[in-house]
C-alpha cells in the first residue's frame, strides 16, 4: 500500500498551543520506517501551508481564530480531495479542527467514485458544536457538527460538497460532552458509544457491527484518532485529557480490526501536543497504533485487500 504522510501543524483550534509540534513528533517517533517495514511505499509529502487568513468575525464572540480555522480547513480540504486519489492518506495532526478539512475532502472523493463515505470517530469528545452552539470558542470542538452538514457555519465555514451522513459516523470512546451536544447527537442520529457501552459490550463487538454495515454498503472508511481517546495514563500529550479513556489493549484491538476488515481508506492523528509528553511516549504509541492498523500483528492472521 502507498501510505502518504501529510503533516496538518494546526493549532488554532485547541485551548493550548502546542499541536502544531504533532506532524514533527511523528515523524521523529519513527511513522515513516515504522510503516516501510510494514513493506508499505511510504511518501512524505511535507506540511501543509494554510494561506493568509482572511478578516472574519462572528456573532458569537465566545469563538476564537476563526479566520486561522478557516484558511487551514480551506487548504486541507483541497489536499484531502487530490490526494485521495490513490494510496492511503495519513493526516498528521494538528488539532482535531483539521478534520474540517481532511473529512470534507475525502467526502467529495468518495461521492465522485459513487462510494459511500463512513466515519470512525475515536474521540473523549464529540465536537458537535456549530459556531452558534461553542461555548469555549476553540473549535476543534466543532468539526463533526460542520461535516454531517449542521447549519451555524455559513457564510464562514466553506460550503460542503459532500456533507457526511449522520448515520455513517461512529463515535466510539466518548465521555465529555455539552448538553447542546447530547441534544444534537440523539436529534442527527449520529451513533455514539460512550465509555459506558464500551464497558458493558466491549470495544470488538461494536466496532464489528459498524464494520459489518461499511462491508455491506461497500463503503470507504476514514478514522479520525483524537489522542485523548486514549487514557491519560498512557497518552499523557494532550491538552484536553479526560480520565477513564480506552486502554493500551483496547486501542491496539481497535486496530487490528480495522486493519483486517481492509476497509480504513485514510486517517487522521488528531491533537498530539509534544509540549505535554513524557519522553515521547504519547508519540510512540501513536505510532505503534498506525502500525497495528497497517499489518504489524503478534501472530500472522489472514488479512483481506484494502478497501479502494
Ligand atoms: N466540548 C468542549 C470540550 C472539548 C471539545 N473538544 C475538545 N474539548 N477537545 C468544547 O470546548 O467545545
Ligand atoms: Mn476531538
Ligand atoms: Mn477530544
Amino acid at each position: 500500500m502507498l501510505c502518504k504522510l501529510i503533516g496538518a501543524p494546526v493549532q488554532e483550534g485547541a485551548g493550548r498551543m502546542g499541536c502544531d509540534m504533532g506532524p514533527s513528533a511523528l515523524r521523529t517517533a519513527g511513522l515513516g520506517p515504522a510503516l516501510q517495514e510494514l513493506d508499505h511505499v511510504v511518501i512524505d509529502l511535507g506540511n501543509i501551508q494554510p494561506a493568509k487568513p482572511r478578516e472574519m468575525t462572528h456573532p458569537n464572540e465566545a469563538v476564537k481564530q476563526l479566520p486561522e480555522i478557516v484558511a487551514w480547513i480551506e487548504a486541507l480540504q483541497e489536499v484531502a480531495y487530490r490526494e485521495s486519489l490513490d494510496g492511503m492518506p495519513i493526516f498528521m495532526g494538528g488539532d482535531h479542527a483539521m478534520a474540517a478539512g481532511t473529512i470534507p475532502g475525502l467526502a467529495k472523493r468518495a461521492a465522485q467514485r459513487g462510494r459511500p463515505f463512513f466515519v470512525l470517530w475515536l474521540d473523549a469528545h464529540s465536537d458537535f458544536h456549530t459556531l452558534e452552539t461553542t461555548q469555549s470558542g476553540n473549535l476543534h470542538g466543532t468539526p463533526v457538527a460542520y461535516f454531517i452538514g449542521r447549519s451555524g457555519f455559513e457564510g464562514h465555514f466553506p460550503v460542503l460538497d459532500a456533507p457526511v451522513a449522520p448515520s455513517n459516523v461512529c463515535m466510539l470512546g466518548i465521555r465529555s460532552i455539552d448538553s447542546a451536544e447530547r441534544i444534537a447527537l440523539r436529534a442527527d442520529g449520529v451513533t455514539v458509544h460512550d465509555m459506558r457501552t464500551i464497558d458493558e459490550h466491549g470495544v470488538g463487538a461494536l466496532l464489528s457491527k459498524f464494520l459489518a454495515r461499511v462491508q455491506a454498503e461497500n463503503g470507504l472508511l476514514h478514522v479520525s484518532l483524537d489522542v485523548d481517546f486514549l487514557d491519560p495514563e498512557i497518552a499523557p500529550a494532550v491538552g484536553t485529557t479526560v480520565p477513564g479513556g480506552a486502554s493500551f489493549r483496547e486501542a491496539h484491538l481497535i486496530m487490528e480490526m480495522l486493519h483486517d476488515s481492509g476497509l480504513v481508506t485514510s486517517l487522521d492523528l488528531a491533537e498530539l501536543n509534544p509540549f505535554l509528553d513524557v519522553r515521547g511516549r504519547t508519540a510512540t504509541l501513536l505510532v505503534d497504533l498506525v502500525a497495528s492498523l497497517m499489518g504489524r500483528s503478534i501472530m500472522d492472521r489472514p488479512t483481506r485487500s484494502y478497501g479502494k
